[in-house]
């Protein structure tokens, strides 16, 4: 069984399920720092106002942050795999079952207001800043931020803390920021002025009115998405790598390295390079019983939603679909950063 659908499923024994993901994945030891500095305050949203009367194909600078903004028009799209679909990734998954996407059906219409999306990966340079002005706060037990985290002896955090400060490492500037709690994406996306993607959004944002596998299309290209290419380096059993492209990267590459991957709204990095966070909780039926319109999820949970897949991932879990269910009080880790939206209507 793959990793996604170790957390997609069975949540009635999500505790031995999350033993056998540590097991099978190597991974930093989930940790609690301290919160070091002097900053305690809690992000508070700010009123920004993008654009009036955007058009499709009109990019956004965020003023608190710097980063590009993509505009989604509103619209509908069916959210969820089609059973072609889910035929589709089968045929590169030989060991896939089907019942292990039944969470990722029924497509279903959604109806989506218009919103602006992060045009990528969120990066170590803009959440250092974000750190610095309210520290590495903690929520559910859990930091924001676990800077310098390791596992087996390797460091894999991006981001360091010296005498307080918060600052990426050297030429990981661009990087996304990788070791962040789901409450660290939350706060950030406040902190800027919006709020994760929901789910529907997130998925809109990278299938479009038409509903393709992929954000370029419906056909697998490993030129275009940082993935488990033939460059990866782990050798564990069952993370062989894909030996028919070379992506150029063997674990994160700096966001935006990817422009023909760009999805219909000229968003960057959905599939692969990192997991990204959004704000539903997850119910693995929940698709068969969602509000059509601007669906927020479950009002209530235990499990997060991540999307996109990750450089860790193969082919058919860098599909555009795939929802994986991640605990928020206890997971940070080197394959999981998130992007923000700022919606039309607040
Ligand atoms: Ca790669
Ligand atoms: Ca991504």
């Amino acid at each position: 069984m793959n990793t996604r659908t170790l957390f997609s499923r069975g949540l009635v024994f999500i505790l031995p399920l999350l033993l056998l993901e540590a097991y099978k994945t190597p991974q930093p030891e989930v940790k609690v720092n301290p919160t070091t500095t002097g900053h305690t305050s809690t992000p508070s949203s700010v009123t920004i106002t993008p654009p009036a009367n955007p058009s499709y194909g009109e990019t956004w600078i965020r003023p608190t942050d710097g980063m590009i903004m993509v505009y989604v028009p509103a619209g509908q799209f069916e959210l969820g795999y089609s059973d072609t679909q889910v035929e589709e990734i089968l045929r590169m998954y030989s060991d896939g079952q089907r019942e292990w996407y039944e969470d990722e059906q029924p497509a279903h219409a959604v109806v989506l207001d218009a919103f602006w999306i992060d045009q990528t990966e969120v990066i170590n340079a803009q959440f250092c800043k974000f750190l610095n002005q309210h520290g590495n706060q903690r929520e559910e037990g859990i930091s924001w931020l676990e800077p310098g985290a390791g596992h087996g002896g390797k460091v894999y955090g991006l981001i360091q803390e010296i005498d307080g400060v918060f600052l990426p490492k050297t030429g990981y500037e661009d990087y996304p920021v990788i070791e962040v709690s789901w409450y660290g994406a939350a706060a950030y996306c406040a902190w800027v002025g919006g709020r994760l993607p929901t789910e529907a959004e997130w998925e809109y944002a990278a299938r479009g009115p038409d509903g393709s596998l992929y954000p370029w299309g419906n056909t697998f290209d490993g030129k275009l998405v940082n993935y488990r290419d033939a460059s990866f380096t782990f050798t564990s059993r069952g993370f062989e790598k894909d030996t028919a492209y070379n992506d150029g990267h063997a674990s994160w590459a700096p966001v935006g390295s990817y422009p023909d991957g760009a999805s219909w709204c000229g968003a960057l990095d959905l599939a692969g390079n990192v997991w990204e966070w959004v704000n539903d909780w997850f119910d693995r039926d929940y698709y068969a019983h969602s509000p059509v319109e601007n669906p927020q999820g479950p009002v209530s949970g235990t499990i997060r939603i991540a999307r996109g897949g990750s450089w860790y991932d193969p082919r058919w879990q860098v599909c555009s679909g795939g929802r994986k269910g991640l605990t928020p009080s206890s997971y940070r880790i080197h394959w999981v950063g998130f992007r923000c939206v700022v919606p039309i209507r607040p």
